[in-house]
Protein backbone atom coordinates (compact mmCIF):
# COMPACT_ATOMS: atom_id res chain seq x y z
CA UNK A 1 0.00 0.00 0.00
CA UNK A 2 1.85 3.36 -0.95
CA UNK A 3 1.75 6.90 1.00
CA UNK A 4 1.08 9.94 0.14
CA UNK A 5 4.21 10.70 -1.02
CA UNK A 6 4.87 7.56 -2.89
CA UNK A 7 1.72 7.24 -5.11
CA UNK A 8 1.12 8.72 -8.41
CA UNK A 9 -2.16 10.01 -7.53
CA UNK A 10 -0.81 13.03 -6.33
CA UNK A 11 1.51 13.97 -8.95
CA UNK A 12 1.50 15.93 -11.97
CA UNK A 13 1.34 14.41 -15.89
CA UNK A 14 0.14 15.36 -19.29
CA UNK A 15 -3.44 13.31 -20.69
CA UNK A 16 -2.24 14.10 -24.39
CA UNK A 17 -1.40 17.49 -25.14
CA UNK A 18 -3.59 18.24 -21.73
CA UNK A 19 -1.18 19.06 -18.39
CA UNK A 20 -3.10 17.79 -15.38
CA UNK A 21 -1.58 18.51 -11.97
CA UNK A 22 -3.04 15.30 -10.54
CA UNK A 23 -4.52 11.88 -11.47
CA UNK A 24 -8.01 13.16 -10.34
CA UNK A 25 -10.96 14.24 -12.31
CA UNK A 26 -13.65 15.37 -11.91
CA UNK A 27 -16.26 13.51 -14.11
CA UNK A 28 -18.93 15.54 -16.24
CA UNK A 29 -22.34 16.28 -13.95
CA UNK A 30 -25.20 17.22 -15.09
CA UNK A 31 -26.14 20.39 -12.55
CA UNK A 32 -29.25 21.82 -14.29
CA UNK A 33 -28.93 25.09 -13.83
CA UNK A 34 -28.34 26.80 -16.89
CA UNK A 35 -31.40 28.78 -18.90
CA UNK A 36 -34.15 27.32 -20.62
CA UNK A 37 -31.83 28.77 -23.76
CA UNK A 38 -28.89 26.49 -22.43
CA UNK A 39 -26.51 29.71 -21.33
CA UNK A 40 -24.96 29.19 -17.87
CA UNK A 41 -25.27 31.64 -15.84
CA UNK A 42 -22.35 33.57 -13.66
CA UNK A 43 -23.23 30.50 -10.95
CA UNK A 44 -21.56 28.39 -13.09
CA UNK A 45 -18.39 29.96 -12.96
CA UNK A 46 -17.87 29.89 -8.91
CA UNK A 47 -18.75 26.41 -9.24
CA UNK A 48 -15.83 25.23 -11.29
CA UNK A 49 -13.31 27.62 -10.29
CA UNK A 50 -14.11 26.02 -7.00
CA UNK A 51 -13.07 23.03 -8.40
CA UNK A 52 -10.21 24.11 -10.23
CA UNK A 53 -7.56 21.80 -8.24
CA UNK A 54 -8.67 18.96 -10.07
CA UNK A 55 -6.06 17.57 -12.36
CA UNK A 56 -8.61 17.93 -15.04
CA UNK A 57 -12.02 19.19 -14.69
CA UNK A 58 -14.60 17.40 -17.72
CA UNK A 59 -17.43 19.74 -17.73
CA UNK A 60 -20.97 18.30 -17.97
CA UNK A 61 -22.64 16.98 -20.81
CA UNK A 62 -23.16 20.34 -23.05
CA UNK A 63 -25.82 20.02 -26.35
CA UNK A 64 -24.39 20.17 -29.31
CA UNK A 65 -27.92 21.58 -31.17
CA UNK A 66 -31.28 21.95 -29.98
CA UNK A 67 -31.66 18.66 -31.22
CA UNK A 68 -29.35 16.75 -29.24
CA UNK A 69 -31.29 18.43 -26.10
CA UNK A 70 -32.71 15.77 -23.74
CA UNK A 71 -32.93 17.30 -20.42
CA UNK A 72 -34.25 21.38 -19.26
CA UNK A 73 -31.87 23.35 -17.81
CA UNK A 74 -28.79 22.18 -19.78
CA UNK A 75 -26.22 23.96 -21.37
CA UNK A 76 -25.33 24.48 -24.70
CA UNK A 77 -22.37 24.86 -27.03
CA UNK A 78 -24.13 25.43 -30.32
CA UNK A 79 -24.05 29.34 -30.29
CA UNK A 80 -22.55 32.55 -29.46
CA UNK A 81 -24.50 33.39 -26.30
CA UNK A 82 -23.62 29.87 -25.34
CA UNK A 83 -19.74 30.50 -26.45
CA UNK A 84 -20.18 33.79 -24.26
CA UNK A 85 -21.29 31.97 -21.48
CA UNK A 86 -18.84 29.36 -21.05
CA UNK A 87 -15.72 31.64 -21.93
CA UNK A 88 -15.66 32.92 -17.96
CA UNK A 89 -16.07 29.19 -16.37
CA UNK A 90 -12.56 28.22 -18.73
CA UNK A 91 -11.49 31.58 -17.83
CA UNK A 92 -11.84 31.44 -14.22
CA UNK A 93 -10.42 27.09 -14.35
CA UNK A 94 -7.06 28.33 -15.79
CA UNK A 95 -7.14 31.59 -13.47
CA UNK A 96 -6.84 29.30 -10.51
CA UNK A 97 -4.36 26.23 -12.48
CA UNK A 98 -6.80 23.95 -13.72
CA UNK A 99 -7.14 21.87 -16.60
CA UNK A 100 -11.02 21.94 -18.16
CA UNK A 101 -12.40 19.86 -20.97
CA UNK A 102 -16.16 20.10 -22.24
CA UNK A 103 -18.44 17.12 -22.80
CA UNK A 104 -20.30 17.09 -25.89
CA UNK A 105 -23.80 15.30 -26.15
CA UNK A 106 -26.36 14.36 -28.32
CA UNK A 107 -29.56 12.90 -26.64
CA UNK A 108 -30.71 11.23 -29.32
CA UNK A 109 -34.01 8.92 -28.27
CA UNK A 110 -33.59 10.26 -24.60
CA UNK A 111 -35.43 12.87 -25.02
CA UNK A 112 -39.52 14.46 -25.53
CA UNK A 113 -40.68 16.66 -28.12
CA UNK A 114 -41.58 19.44 -25.66
CA UNK A 115 -37.90 20.24 -25.88
CA UNK A 116 -37.64 19.99 -29.86
CA UNK A 117 -38.02 22.40 -31.80
CA UNK A 118 -41.38 22.75 -33.06
CA UNK A 119 -42.17 19.76 -30.86
CA UNK A 120 -40.74 17.46 -33.76
CA UNK A 121 -39.76 14.08 -32.78
CA UNK A 122 -36.28 13.04 -30.72
CA UNK A 123 -34.38 11.07 -33.47
CA UNK A 124 -32.51 7.48 -33.22
CA UNK A 125 -30.75 5.02 -35.51
CA UNK A 126 -34.27 3.42 -35.29
CA UNK A 127 -37.59 4.17 -33.73
CA UNK A 128 -37.63 2.38 -31.03
CA UNK A 129 -38.42 3.97 -27.52
CA UNK A 130 -36.17 4.58 -24.74
CA UNK A 131 -37.46 3.89 -20.75
CA UNK A 132 -37.04 5.35 -17.80
CA UNK A 133 -38.10 9.58 -17.66
CA UNK A 134 -36.50 12.56 -18.93
CA UNK A 135 -36.52 16.22 -17.42
CA UNK A 136 -38.98 18.18 -19.10
CA UNK A 137 -40.96 21.36 -19.35
CA UNK A 138 -43.86 19.84 -17.33
CA UNK A 139 -41.11 17.75 -14.47
CA UNK A 140 -40.37 14.19 -15.34
CA UNK A 141 -41.85 12.09 -18.54
CA UNK A 142 -41.26 9.29 -20.28
CA UNK A 143 -39.23 10.00 -23.92
CA UNK A 144 -41.44 10.26 -26.93
CA UNK A 145 -41.06 7.70 -29.36
CA UNK A 146 -38.28 8.65 -31.57
CA UNK A 147 -37.71 8.92 -35.14
CA UNK A 148 -35.23 6.58 -37.33
CA UNK A 149 -32.53 9.19 -39.01
CA UNK A 150 -31.98 9.34 -42.67
CA UNK A 151 -28.77 7.81 -44.35
CA UNK A 152 -28.91 11.71 -45.90
CA UNK A 153 -28.67 13.04 -42.20
CA UNK A 154 -26.17 11.66 -40.95
CA UNK A 155 -23.93 13.92 -42.40
CA UNK A 156 -25.44 16.90 -40.94
CA UNK A 157 -25.44 15.44 -37.88
CA UNK A 158 -21.47 15.14 -37.44
CA UNK A 159 -21.51 18.55 -39.04
CA UNK A 160 -23.19 19.44 -35.54
CA UNK A 161 -20.61 18.13 -33.67
CA UNK A 162 -17.92 19.71 -35.87
CA UNK A 163 -19.87 22.93 -35.02
CA UNK A 164 -19.85 22.45 -31.39
CA UNK A 165 -16.62 21.46 -31.32
CA UNK A 166 -15.51 24.60 -32.77
CA UNK A 167 -17.09 26.63 -30.50
CA UNK A 168 -15.72 25.02 -27.39
CA UNK A 169 -12.50 25.79 -28.62
CA UNK A 170 -13.81 29.63 -28.95
CA UNK A 171 -15.30 29.41 -25.82
CA UNK A 172 -11.37 28.69 -23.98
CA UNK A 173 -11.86 25.04 -23.11
CA UNK A 174 -8.59 22.96 -23.28
CA UNK A 175 -10.22 20.46 -24.77
CA UNK A 176 -13.33 18.08 -25.53
CA UNK A 177 -14.93 14.81 -24.73
CA UNK A 178 -17.49 12.87 -26.74
CA UNK A 179 -20.05 11.48 -25.16
CA UNK A 180 -20.60 7.95 -26.42
CA UNK A 181 -22.03 6.54 -23.31
CA UNK A 182 -25.04 6.05 -21.07
CA UNK A 183 -27.28 5.31 -23.67
CA UNK A 184 -27.29 8.55 -25.54
CA UNK A 185 -27.15 8.93 -29.22
CA UNK A 186 -23.59 7.88 -30.28
CA UNK A 187 -24.01 4.54 -27.76
CA UNK A 188 -27.69 4.01 -29.70
CA UNK A 189 -25.55 3.18 -33.14
CA UNK A 190 -22.89 1.12 -31.23
CA UNK A 191 -25.36 -1.08 -29.64
CA UNK A 192 -26.93 -3.62 -31.41
CA UNK A 193 -30.00 -3.30 -29.01
CA UNK A 194 -30.98 -0.15 -30.26
CA UNK A 195 -29.92 0.11 -33.80
CA UNK A 196 -31.58 -2.16 -36.14
CA UNK A 197 -30.82 -0.05 -39.21
CA UNK A 198 -29.57 -2.00 -42.72
CA UNK A 199 -27.39 0.98 -44.13
CA UNK A 200 -23.80 1.45 -43.45
CA UNK A 201 -24.55 2.59 -39.74
CA UNK A 202 -25.97 -0.68 -39.15
CA UNK A 203 -25.79 -4.57 -38.63
CA UNK A 204 -22.12 -5.57 -38.37
CA UNK A 205 -19.95 -4.18 -35.39
CA UNK A 206 -17.88 -1.77 -38.01
CA UNK A 207 -21.20 0.01 -39.11
CA UNK A 208 -22.43 0.28 -35.83
CA UNK A 209 -19.39 2.08 -34.89
CA UNK A 210 -19.25 4.13 -37.74
CA UNK A 211 -20.80 7.28 -36.66
CA UNK A 212 -18.91 7.60 -33.21
CA UNK A 213 -15.67 6.99 -35.13
CA UNK A 214 -16.85 10.18 -38.13
CA UNK A 215 -17.99 11.67 -35.03
CA UNK A 216 -14.65 11.85 -33.11
CA UNK A 217 -12.86 11.99 -36.56
CA UNK A 218 -14.28 15.33 -37.45
CA UNK A 219 -13.94 16.66 -33.82
CA UNK A 220 -10.21 15.47 -33.84
CA UNK A 221 -9.70 17.47 -36.92
CA UNK A 222 -10.81 20.62 -35.20
CA UNK A 223 -8.65 19.93 -31.65
CA UNK A 224 -5.92 17.95 -32.56
CA UNK A 225 -6.96 14.84 -31.41
CA UNK A 226 -4.63 14.62 -28.28
CA UNK A 227 -6.86 17.13 -26.74
CA UNK A 228 -9.74 14.71 -27.78
CA UNK A 229 -11.38 11.96 -25.06
CA UNK A 230 -14.01 9.65 -25.41
CA UNK A 231 -16.64 8.26 -22.78
CA UNK A 232 -17.76 5.00 -22.92
CA UNK A 233 -20.29 2.76 -20.82
CA UNK A 234 -19.78 -0.79 -21.65
CA UNK A 235 -22.06 -2.80 -19.29
CA UNK A 236 -24.45 0.30 -18.46
CA UNK A 237 -28.20 0.47 -18.83
CA UNK A 238 -29.23 2.93 -16.17
CA UNK A 239 -30.11 5.28 -18.67
CA UNK A 240 -33.32 5.45 -20.75
CA UNK A 241 -33.22 1.39 -19.77
CA UNK A 242 -30.55 0.87 -22.97
CA UNK A 243 -30.22 -2.97 -23.06
CA UNK A 244 -26.85 -4.34 -23.31
CA UNK A 245 -25.23 -5.05 -26.71
CA UNK A 246 -25.15 -8.71 -27.31
CA UNK A 247 -21.14 -8.53 -27.65
CA UNK A 248 -20.21 -5.59 -25.43
CA UNK A 249 -16.55 -6.53 -25.31
CA UNK A 250 -16.28 -6.95 -28.93
CA UNK A 251 -18.18 -4.47 -29.91
CA UNK A 252 -15.99 -1.83 -27.32
CA UNK A 253 -12.52 -3.14 -28.10
CA UNK A 254 -13.16 -2.73 -31.72
CA UNK A 255 -14.47 0.59 -31.13
CA UNK A 256 -11.33 1.21 -28.66
CA UNK A 257 -9.04 -0.23 -31.04
CA UNK A 258 -10.04 2.32 -33.82
CA UNK A 259 -10.23 5.13 -31.38
CA UNK A 260 -6.72 4.30 -30.36
CA UNK A 261 -5.25 4.81 -33.96
CA UNK A 262 -6.61 8.38 -34.24
CA UNK A 263 -4.42 9.20 -30.90
CA UNK A 264 -6.74 10.59 -28.78
CA UNK A 265 -5.61 11.95 -25.20
CA UNK A 266 -8.05 9.21 -23.35
CA UNK A 267 -10.02 6.89 -23.32
CA UNK A 268 -12.96 7.35 -20.35
CA UNK A 269 -14.60 4.21 -18.70
CA UNK A 270 -17.60 4.07 -16.78
CA UNK A 271 -17.31 0.71 -15.36
CA UNK A 272 -20.26 -1.08 -14.07
CA UNK A 273 -23.20 0.04 -14.24
CA UNK A 274 -23.52 4.17 -14.14
CA UNK A 275 -24.36 5.49 -10.21
CA UNK A 276 -23.71 2.47 -9.04
CA UNK A 277 -21.27 1.55 -5.90
CA UNK A 278 -18.78 -0.19 -7.45
CA UNK A 279 -17.74 -2.00 -10.73
CA UNK A 280 -18.91 -5.14 -11.71
CA UNK A 281 -17.01 -7.81 -13.11
CA UNK A 282 -18.41 -9.21 -16.13
CA UNK A 283 -16.35 -6.89 -18.58
CA UNK A 284 -12.68 -6.91 -19.20
CA UNK A 285 -11.89 -3.48 -18.79
CA UNK A 286 -8.00 -4.18 -18.64
CA UNK A 287 -8.76 -5.61 -22.33
CA UNK A 288 -10.75 -2.36 -23.56
CA UNK A 289 -7.81 -0.47 -22.04
CA UNK A 290 -5.27 -2.40 -24.26
CA UNK A 291 -7.27 -2.53 -27.41
CA UNK A 292 -7.46 1.58 -27.38
CA UNK A 293 -3.73 1.65 -26.52
CA UNK A 294 -3.26 5.35 -25.14
CA UNK A 295 -4.16 6.92 -21.52
CA UNK A 296 -7.01 5.54 -19.31
CA UNK A 297 -9.74 7.65 -16.89
CA UNK A 298 -11.58 4.81 -14.55
CA UNK A 299 -14.80 5.76 -13.29
CA UNK A 300 -17.21 4.26 -11.13
CA UNK A 301 -17.79 4.25 -7.17
CA UNK A 302 -14.07 4.36 -6.55
CA UNK A 303 -12.90 5.32 -3.38
CA UNK A 304 -9.37 6.99 -2.28
CA UNK A 305 -7.77 3.43 -1.72
CA UNK A 306 -9.27 2.15 -4.75
CA UNK A 307 -7.90 5.29 -7.12
CA UNK A 308 -4.29 4.77 -5.38
CA UNK A 309 -4.04 1.49 -6.30
CA UNK A 310 -5.84 1.89 -9.82
CA UNK A 311 -3.18 4.11 -10.65
CA UNK A 312 -0.49 2.50 -9.30
CA UNK A 313 -0.74 -0.62 -10.57
CA UNK A 314 -1.01 0.85 -14.18
CA UNK A 315 -4.75 -0.20 -14.36
CA UNK A 316 -5.75 3.83 -14.72
CA UNK A 317 -3.77 7.11 -15.79
CA UNK A 318 -6.21 8.82 -13.88
CA UNK A 319 -9.40 8.60 -11.62
CA UNK A 320 -12.80 10.79 -12.05
CA UNK A 321 -15.03 11.31 -9.13
CA UNK A 322 -18.48 12.45 -9.90
CA UNK A 323 -20.73 12.96 -6.89
CA UNK A 324 -17.97 13.05 -4.09
CA UNK A 325 -17.14 16.25 -6.56
CA UNK A 326 -20.76 17.88 -5.66
CA UNK A 327 -20.08 18.01 -2.14
CA UNK A 328 -16.25 18.14 -1.92
CA UNK A 329 -15.41 21.35 -4.02
CA UNK A 330 -11.48 20.66 -2.68
CA UNK A 331 -11.36 17.11 -3.00
CA UNK A 332 -8.53 16.42 -4.20
CA UNK A 333 -7.34 18.02 -1.03
CA UNK A 334 -9.08 15.52 1.09
CA UNK A 335 -7.96 12.60 -0.58
CA UNK A 336 -4.11 13.95 0.27
CA UNK A 337 -5.19 14.19 3.98
CA UNK A 338 -7.20 11.05 3.98
CA UNK A 339 -9.88 13.81 5.44
CA UNK A 340 -13.89 13.23 5.62
CA UNK A 341 -15.78 13.68 2.28
CA UNK A 342 -19.26 15.48 2.54
CA UNK A 343 -21.83 13.35 1.28
CA UNK A 344 -23.92 16.22 0.17
CA UNK A 345 -28.24 15.90 -0.73
CA UNK A 346 -29.60 14.37 -3.44
CA UNK A 347 -32.06 17.02 -3.47
CA UNK A 348 -29.18 19.27 -4.66
CA UNK A 349 -28.12 17.81 -7.48
CA UNK A 350 -30.24 18.62 -10.94
CA UNK A 351 -31.68 22.47 -10.73
CA UNK A 352 -31.68 25.50 -8.54
CA UNK A 353 -29.28 28.10 -7.33
CA UNK A 354 -26.33 28.44 -5.56
CA UNK A 355 -27.98 26.13 -2.47
CA UNK A 356 -26.86 22.19 -2.88
CA UNK A 357 -24.41 23.88 -5.39
CA UNK A 358 -21.99 26.59 -4.87
CA UNK A 359 -22.31 26.44 -1.17
CA UNK A 360 -20.19 23.86 0.01
CA UNK A 361 -17.43 24.51 2.67
CA UNK A 362 -13.49 23.32 2.05
CA UNK A 363 -12.04 21.74 4.46
CA UNK A 364 -10.21 25.02 5.46
CA UNK A 365 -13.12 27.03 5.91
CA UNK A 366 -15.06 24.29 7.72
C1 LIG B 1 -27.86 12.66 -14.97
C2 LIG B 1 -28.99 13.36 -15.35
C3 LIG B 1 -29.10 13.77 -16.65
C4 LIG B 1 -28.12 13.47 -17.57
C5 LIG B 1 -25.18 11.17 -18.15
C6 LIG B 1 -25.57 13.35 -19.08
O1 LIG B 1 -25.45 10.34 -17.31
C7 LIG B 1 -25.92 12.45 -18.17
C8 LIG B 1 -26.98 12.75 -17.19
C9 LIG B 1 -26.88 12.36 -15.87
O2 LIG B 1 -24.31 10.97 -18.99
Amino acid sequence: MSTVSETALFTPTKIGAIPVANRIAMAPLTRSRADMDGNHTPLAIDYYRQRASAGLIIAEATNISRQGRGYALTPGIYTDAHVEAWRPVTRAVHEAGGSIVLQLWHVGRVSHSNLQADGAAPVAPSAIQAGGNVFTLNGNEPPTMPRALATEEIAGLVQDYRNAATKAKQAGFDGVEVHVANGYLLEQFLRDSTNHRTDQYGGSIENRARLPIEVVTAVAEIWGADRVGVRLSPMSTAIGDTPLDSTPQQTYGYLAEQLGRLGLAYLHAIEGQTRSENAVAAFDYKALHASFGGAYIANNGYDRQMAIDAVDSGHADMVSFGRHFIGNPDLVERLRRDAPLFQAPGEAYYGGGAKGYTDFATLDAA
